[in-house]
């Protein structure tokens, strides 16, 4: 094919796919299907191979945008991005009208009323139609530039369909089937879930790697003009209309009202269709019409006075406490739990409620057989609002927390100046089985195989009973591949995690005791900070103290946790097992990369961006973000930017993954 031919067939098809995913993600009225979509996009990917100059910023195909970026960049918005103030019931429904019809008393007020999708905020800018950047609301100021992960949300137009010069503004969120798709994978690998869409959007969108957020259903609506020269429409309807007209997809159900009674009329019929949407809102949202009357109303520092936002009461629903039950944590914290009659509350069933600790429960007066008011607010997790008293036969019982482990049995304790009664028996088996499973934990040791299923079949067998057990495992593959299920590779697997896990950081081993307070960052403070698990073990709570960021409580904790018999055990199987239990002093051990400075470039095909740096630090590396005379390696990549030309220029040695995990490991 001739490059003519080519860049013709190009832009034929650019113009078909846009036009396609106009029709799907902003339309929804499709008109091929889905295979002749994907080959649309297939013959395009194909032709830009051969010819990569012709891709460009806008081309359908960088949308999976193949670049990782180092950090966020700010972005200062032109004019600030506000928020919006609430109004819970009529009555400041009303004070909001009248506040805008002071001003202007001669006006005949109209009403805009758009569904407020619960997401996240963004402003994407356009020029000459061409989207280059999008950033969220950050402080209202400043925000981050999300663009890269911007670009993968199918419903933002990487091209107007004019060319003008806007910035728009509007909500990115994520469908709930998507959401609840998500977090049932997420459920099934272990990972902890998001609390509700809008969490798991901007998780999404706080991604450095752009495939994360290519991969979670995103979706956007836009429902504002922001700095734009070149459009000045009469109205804010008029403003949605142009959006529109740009390609871009509007807030649905928009109405037009000219009485705040029809507008909470109409606020009203949403409370409970509400539900019916595929996507969560959490009320409406009601502007002025006309942009004389909002340029008159102005703003104060945080909102609008020309636009307000009708909050739907948190939903609550009536059920009966049928028990009380105590469940046991990694710490021995002992946790209320109200066990409900199970009912319907916005769309799921709740069968179970926390009641967080002794003194809530005892402030709530919550008795077992009480009719309760349960109530779900942003998150997923219900919380019990108030007990109906007046619904109360005298035959409730009161609940009082257990004066032992259910557990365990062993006395449990609410330490002085603490809310939560724990079982501070260290063998108690609802602790073992969370303790294992936080030692074994990628951020901890990383024991690839050792996530709760594992841990628990282990635990039944008897093979072992606490941390340092794991490092007998290699003493009993009998009886491992005795289990069921485990066939002889995934023994091979384990006992091969077992074994690195021994090298692991100081810090790693640290955390991974799950001592109280002790997480990751007061882990690696302590690391450095003492050198080794001994002194830190040894040291009294006022040398604690001496590290910066260790206040008294952390201290205390840690102090704690090493004068206890059954640590002191366990740390001395532990060493014995041949765990590393220093801090490897940079600059005068024989770290394999050490000194060595390396700058990544592209994605790379297992590693994200912060595992691969973690992973060249704790080899005594050192990452930076550009290359110069003092790289000695470049990582690269798919789709690798101009680092790579640079450091070929600059004579550095390129690898790529493969290579640079042969360094790790010391065989190169
Ligand atoms: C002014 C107007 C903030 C918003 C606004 O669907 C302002 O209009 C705003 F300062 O946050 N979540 C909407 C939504 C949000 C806003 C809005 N309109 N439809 C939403």
């Amino acid at each position: 094919m001739k490059r003519e031919e080519a860049e013709k067939l190009v832009m034929e098809l650019r113009q078909k796919i846009e036009e396609h995913n106009y029709r799907y993600y902003v339309l929804d009225d499709p008109i091929i299907s889905d295979a002749e979509f994907d080959a649309l996009m297939r013959q395009l990917q194909e032709i830009e191979k051969k010819f990569p100059d012709l891709i460009t910023p806008d081309s359908p195909t960088q949308r999976v945008g193949g670049q990782v970026q180092a950090g966020f960049a700010q972005v200062v918005h032109q004019i600030p991005m506000l928020s919006l103030d609430n109004a819970l019931n009529l009555h400041e429904l009303r004070e909001f009208a009248r506040r805008a019809q002071n001003l202007v008393p001669h006006a005949q007020l109209e009403y805009v009323v758009e569904l407020k999708v619960d997401g996240l905020a963004v402003s994407l800018q356009y020029e000459n139609g061409l989207f280059v950047r999008g950033a969220t609301r950050g402080n209202g100021e400043v925000g981050e530039d999300i663009t890269h992960n911007l670009r993968t949300v199918k419903s933002i137009p990487l091209r107007l369909r004019e060319p003008v010069t806007v910035e728009v503004r509007g909500e990115v969120y994520m469908p709930r089937a998507s959401f609840l798709q998500l977090n049932a994978e997420r459920e099934k690998q272990g990972l902890p879930l998001f609390a509700n869409p809008r969490n798991a959007a901007a998780g999404s969108l706080r991604q450095l790697d752009p495939k994360v957020a290519a991969s979670r259903n995103l979706a956007m609506v836009t429902y504002a003009l922001g700095a734009s020269p070149d459009i000045k429409p009469a109205t804010h309807y008029e403003a949605l209309m142009t959006l529109k007209r740009l390609g871009l997809r509007i807030t649905p159900q928009i109405e037009i009202f000219q009485s705040v009674e029809e507008v909470m009329a109409y606020c009203e019929s949403w409370r409970e269709r509400r539900h019916d949407l595929p996507f969560d809102i959490d009320g409406l949202v009601i502007k002025i019409n006309d942009l004389a009357v909002q340029e008159k109303l102005g703003a104060t520092s945080k909102s609008p006075r020309w636009a307000i936002a009708y909050k739907f009461p948190a939903e609550q629903a009536e059920t009966r406490v049928k028990e009380i039950s105590v469940q046991v944590g990694r710490i021995g914290t002992l946790t209320p739990i109200a066990e409900l009659e199970p009912v319907l509350l916005a769309g799921t069933v709740v069968k179970r409620a926390s009641l967080h600790n002794e003194d809530i429960l005892r402030e709530k007066d919550v008795r077992i057989g009480d009719y309760v008011i349960v109530q779900k607010a942003g998150d997923i997790i219900p919380e019990i609002v108030s007990v109906v008293t007046a619904k109360r036969t005298g035959e409730e019982k009161p609940f009082t927390m257990p004066a032992h482990c259910p557990a365990c049995g062993s006395a449990v304790t609410r330490l002085p100046g603490e809310v939560a009664v724990r079982c501070l028996n260290a063998n108690c088996p609802a602790q073992v089985l969370e303790r294992i499973v936080h030692f074994a934990s990628r951020n901890a040791m990383d024991i690839e195989g050792l996530g709760v299923a594992g841990v628990q079949q282990l635990l039944e067998a008897g093979l072992i009973a606490d941390v340092a057990d794991i490092y007998e495992l290699p003493k009993k593959r009998d009886a491992l591949l005795q289990l069921e299920r485990k066939a002889e590779k995934s023994v091979e697997n384990l006992l091969a995690a077992i074994e690195a896990s021994k090298k692991r950081p100081l810090w790693r081993l640290l955390y991974g005791l799950g001592i109280r307070f002790v997480g990751e960052r007061t882990a690696k403070l302590l690391a450095d900070h003492f050198g080794s698990l001994d002194e830190i073990l040894a040291a009294a709570p006022e040398e604690l103290e001496q590290v910066p960021e260790i206040g008294p409580k952390i201290a205390r904790s840690i102090y704690e946790f090493a004068s206890l018999k059954e640590s002191r055990e366990l740390i001395k199987r532990l060493r014995k097992a041949g765990l590393n239990f220093v801090q490897r002093k940079t600059g005068t051990s024989s770290l394999p990369l050490q000194g060595k400075v390396f700058v990544l470039t592209g994605t790379l095909p297992t590693y994200s961006r912060d595992e691969a740096t973690k992973l060249i630090e704790e080899a005594g590396g050192k990452v930076t973000g550009s290359v110069s005379k003092n790289t000695d390696y470049i990582v690269v990549g798919e789709k690798p930017g101009s680092k790579l030309a640079k450091a070929q220029n600059l004579g550095i040695t390129v690898i790529d993954e493969a290579g640079l995990k042969e360094l790790l490991a010391g065989t190169k």
